[in-house]
């Protein structure tokens, strides 16, 4: 799917290093049925590629784009510089960083007024998926139901926890 269908979705990120942790949003995407592209491109190493994937995605299609980076994360920002689609930041807790990710997440979550960038949480790939997912439900009812059902599974997950935990109360 992610192959043979046109990207409405594009994730981006700033080195294969980020894959492992980039990896749950490509899945959430995969299991919603969005087609989607993963690329790596380095806002400093390869800053035309970057500049390139956010100028044409919008004439390809692509609906919103979720850019992973760690360290000084201003991929974001570049790729939302040179786009109006929606860019969702998603900060990396970079192995080789020595911050935890709170670096990523205030380069990604403090963009100066004007060109906004999205933000979730520190390595949260999955909730950045979902963002862009709901984007995309705005205008597509099929999948605006395929995320209701998955918070009716999420809620549902949570009654068991409840039912489980009274079972085991005196
Ligand atoms: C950022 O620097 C990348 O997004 C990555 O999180 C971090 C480290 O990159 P590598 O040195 O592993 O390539 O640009």
């Amino acid at each position: 799917m992610a192959k043979e269908a046109k990207a409405l979705v594009l994730i981006v990120m700033g080195s294969d290093s980020d894959l492992p942790i980039v990896r749950p949003a490509a899945e959430a995407l995969e299991s919603l049925g969005i087609p989607y592209e993963m690329h790596v491109a380095s806002a400093h190493r390869t800053p035309e590629r970057a500049v390139a994937l956010a100028s044409e995605a919008r004439g390809r299609g692509v609906k919103a784009i979720v850019a992973a980076a760690g360290g000084a994360a201003h991929l974001a920002g570049v790729l939302a510089a040179h786009t109006t689609l929606p860019v969702i930041g998603l900060p990396i807790a970079a192995p080789s960083g020595t911050l935890g990710g709170m670096d990523a997440l205030l380069a990604t979550v403090q963009m100066p007024s004007g060109v906004p960038v999205a933000a979730v949480a520190i390595n949260g790939a999955r909730n950045a998926a979902l963002l862009a997912a709901e984007i995309l439900a705005t205008s597509d009812e099929a999948l605006a139901k395929k995320l209701e059902e998955l918070r009716e599974e999420m809620a549902a997950k949570v009654d068991a926890a409840e039912a489980k935990v009274k079972g085991e109360q005196r």
